[in-house]
């Protein structure tokens, strides 16, 4: 049976339905920060949706679809500093634009091309992360030196509920508490790990009930709500800067799109639900927030649109001027000692390519 996510059981909310749920608001937003949440929406999803046409034309390769988590993403972005450090997972492999990196960057990366690499303290943005919650760490330990140098950063980790069953999770997590890093342990749940349901990650009633095990608060929010979002992430970041630890937040959702584009989820998601989730999807429902409170005029939502799409025109064609890359690259830094077959498998790779 369907079922919307609760907003009751401690699931924080702020945006309503336009009828029996009333709107909240968050304190100290006003129209222009309102604005550059919805700018930041628009971009993320123009993003999503022209990297699944542009894998449709063979111009980039699979990709992960991040099709409504855009309320998370931008929500909990917009709530830090441009001090503070990102470090994503696939899922949120575009978040740097919201730090001004190029659509091209992360176009060559999806494109397996190196000038999809980047340098992460140009944007205090790591790199984008393929192993489940194997940055959770990198981020804690990124938080504690930051402390240890006496700087005023927080890093926040992103990563799916699958992810909280990962050994790397177990030792960030614990390792934030102890040492009281000032992170924040961010989970995107949308309740599927490819084909594998929540179900099967916990027999806890929520993710959020695995904070407490660690010593740190567990915060449960709508995560479709971009406003909740960025109030429960600004929270986090204030305790983490008052010195009071990492938080984890459980954002939550339900994967309404494939898991990537080579997936076909007909075979094992609930479709009814998928149907609920896509009509109350989180940049629609912004959008209809900001009309009620007369923040969006219908010119201001055309320029936004037509800019992220310029953005993502100048994104690919800048990514597909690129020179081919040399081949050797993906050999190069592979090993210390090399094994006394690596020549012929180049040579082989270069006949692959018409390339020698
Ligand atoms: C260490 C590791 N094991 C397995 C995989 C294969 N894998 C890729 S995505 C995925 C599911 C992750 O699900 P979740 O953590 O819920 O994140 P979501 O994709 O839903 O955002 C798995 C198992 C991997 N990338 N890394
Ligand atoms: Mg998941």
């Amino acid at each position: 049976m369907a079922r919307a996510v609760s907003v009751e059981n401690g699931v924080r909310r702020v945006i309503g339905d336009g009828a029996a749920v009333p709107d909240g608001e968050v304190e100290g937003l006003g129209t222009d920060e309102l604005l550059a949440l919805y700018r930041g929406l628009v971009l993320l999803r123009t993003y999503d949706e022209r990297s699944i046409v542009y894998h449709r034309q063979g111009r980039i390769g699979t990709y992960a679809i991040f099709w409504n988590h855009e309320a998370m993403q931008v929500g909990s972005a917009l709530a830090l500093e441009e001090r503070d450090w990102l470090f994503p997972s696939y899922r949120e492999s575009a978040i740097g634009l919201l730090r001004g990196m190029p659509a091209s960057t992360v176009l060559s990366w999806w494109r397996g091309h190196p000038a999809g690499w980047w340098n992460p303290a140009e944007y205090n943005v790591a790199s984008i992360c393929v192993p489940i919650a194997t940055h959770v760490p990198h981020a804690v330990g990124f938080a504690w030196g930051s402390r240890l140098k006496g700087e005023d950063r927080v890093a926040i980790a992103y990563f799916g509920d699958g992810a909280t069953s990962e050994g790397s999770f177990h030792e960030g997590a614990t390792f934030a508490g102890v040492l009281k890093a000032p992170s924040i342990l961010f989970c995107n749940n949308n309740q599927w790990a490819i084909s594998t349901p929540l179900s099967s990650q916990t027999a806890a009633p929520t993710l959020a009930d695995k904070a407490i095990g660690y010593g740190m608060p567990g915060v449960r929010v709508d995560g479709g709500d971009v406003l909740a979002v960025y109030e429960a992430t600004r929270e986090a970041a204030e305790r983490a800067r008052a010195g009071d630890g990492p938080t984890f937040i459980e954002a939550l959702t339900y994967r309404s799109a494939p898991h990537a584009t080579a997936d076909d989820p007909s075979i094992y998601i609930d479709a009814e639900r998928v149907e609920e989730e896509r009509d109350h999807e989180c940049v629609g429902r912004f959008e209809a927030y900001l009309e009620r409170v007369g923040v969006l005029s219908e010119a201001d939502a055309v320029e936004i649109r037509e800019d992220a799409l310029a953005v993502m025109r100048e994104g690919i064609e800048q990514a597909e001027a690129e020179p081919p890359a040399d081949p050797t690259l993906v050999f190069e830094h592979a090993y210390g000692a090399p094994p006394p077959t690596l020549d012929a498998d180049l040579a082989d790779l270069r006949r692959v390519l018409g390339d020698g």
